[in-house]
């Protein structure tokens, strides 16, 4: 009997090579100038790292979010860094990213590192980051409720292959209230009740950021009681506003369910947490809306057998990432594991969320080591039966997981 191939280096190389879209990230083409983060500074205050130092540290919340960046930076640095081995995932994504540029790890300087950050021009730093991740392109979260970001897309988006856009529209689910406010003052007819006018008129509003950008999806993050109801001012949206709207210009709707806003609001960005969802609302949108296609993530561990399960039975779901708090190599392994073995290649198995540029070096690198040793298990499981699988056929599994099944699920 011929010995099965060892196929796990091969394997690593091929999923080095295959470009990656990202379907999820928080970063911006260069027209959003300072919107688009990056550099050192930024690497060190990232939200994941600003709760963990509070955790560490006796700091007072007020005195912190009044440093400069640069402070908060040195901060986190002493604390995470120095006083302490920086073992956690987000600390070690820093100490990737610094690797990756060719850095030295074992000065621990971080104004030497801050040099080699303010020697490069933004442009040069985007085409660095994405050679080194091997990156096609990455999706912005794109916000209409931003200030900032309205500004700055006003008269439309400079299209930008790397830089693809999708419109995030997380108050329309989640306060309508406040939403509201600034549809009214942006001259929608709206009212407190989602009516027949008020349903009209967002849409109108949806219409309108669907005609200024082009997004790939419509996006919100949803609270772990997201239900499939009717008469609720969510279920109200969802259902008189979003799908309609979806289905008219053939557009998925992702959904990433499960965050719990601002537990601790004095941690800001990093005051959120999680909840377990009800796979039940994914089965019912899915079901009841066959004309419609979900994007679904959900943030809580204990959601993600269920999920698998839920998107065997509809074709009008592609379950997308490990996200957030999912993150985490551990993690990483067993979702990439159990999805494989229910869904075989129809999922898309990672997205970055990466807030800061060259975090995409790190959460790529990463997640690609992961899922590449899980494929190589799963290529050995079916070789040990004498099926062979090739290098075109590696090649070709690998071009799905990384873009081509989220290309066909947006039907680009
Ligand atoms: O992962 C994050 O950075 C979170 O703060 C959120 O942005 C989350 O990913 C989201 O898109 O809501
Ligand atoms: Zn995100």
């Amino acid at each position: 009997m011929n010995a099965p191939q060892d196929l796990r280096p091969l394997v690593h190389r091929v999923v080095g090579e295959t470009p990656i879209l990202d379907v999820h990230t928080h970063l911006f083409t260069p027209q959003f100038a300072d919107l688009l983060l990056w550099g050192i500074d930024e690497l060190i205050a990232y939200h994941y790292l600003v709760a963990e130092v509070f955790q560490a540290a006796p700091l007072k919340y007020d005195e912190f979010w009044a440093m400069p960046k640069t402070e908060q930076a040195d901060l986190i640095w002493k604390q995470l860094f120095l006083e302490r081995s920086p073992l956690s995932e987000a600390c070690r994504g820093v100490l990737t990213c610094l690797q990756a540029f060719g850095l030295d790890l074992s000065s621990r300087n971080l104004d030497g590192y801050r040099e080699y950050f303010a020697s490069k021009s933004v442009e040069e730093h985007i085409d660095t980051v994405f050679e080194t991740a091997n990156l096609s392109a990455v999706v912005m979260t794109n916000n209409p409720f931003d200030p900032d970001e309205r500004l700055a897309c006003e008269g439309g988006l400079e299209p930008d292959s790397r830089f693809l856009p999708s419109l995030r529209i997380d108050p329309l689910t989640m306060d309508w209230d406040g939403a509201r406010e600034k549809l009214a003052g942006w001259g929608y007819d709206v009212g407190p009740e989602i009516d027949r006018r008020t349903a009209a008129e967002v849409r109108r509003f949806l219409s309108d950021w669907i005609a200024r950008i082009k997004p790939l999806y419509l996006a919100a993050s949803l609270a772990p009681d997201y239900a499939c109801e009717t008469e609720t001012p969510r279920g109200r949206m969802v259902d008189r506003c979003i799908l309609p709207i979806c289905r008219q210009y053939d557009i998925p709707f992702a959904n990433m369910i499960g965050v719990k806003k601002l537990v601790n609001p004095k941690l800001r960005l990093a005051g959120d947490s999680v909840g377990k969802g009800d796979i039940k609302a994914v089965e019912q949108y899915c079901s009841r809306y066959p004309d419609n296609r979900f994007l679904v993530t959900m943030l809580s561990r204990e959601n993600q057998h269920e999920l698998c399960v839920a998107s065997r039975k509809f074709p009008n779901l592609m379950v997308f990432g490990c996200w957030w708090f999912l993150n985490d190599p551990s993690i990483i392994e067993e979702l990439t594991r159990e999805r494989f073995e229910l869904l075989g290649l129809s999922v898309i198995p990672q997205h970055s969320d990466a807030r800061v540029l060259d975090q995409l070096v790190y959460k790529w690198a990463h997640s690609r080591r992961i899922i590449a040793d899980v494929l190589a298990d799963k290529y050995a499981d079916v070789c040990s039966t004498g099926w062979k699988a090739t290098e075109d056929e590696i090649r070709r599994d690998a071009r799905l997981l990384f873009s081509g099944n989220f290309e066909r699920f947006v039907g680009k």
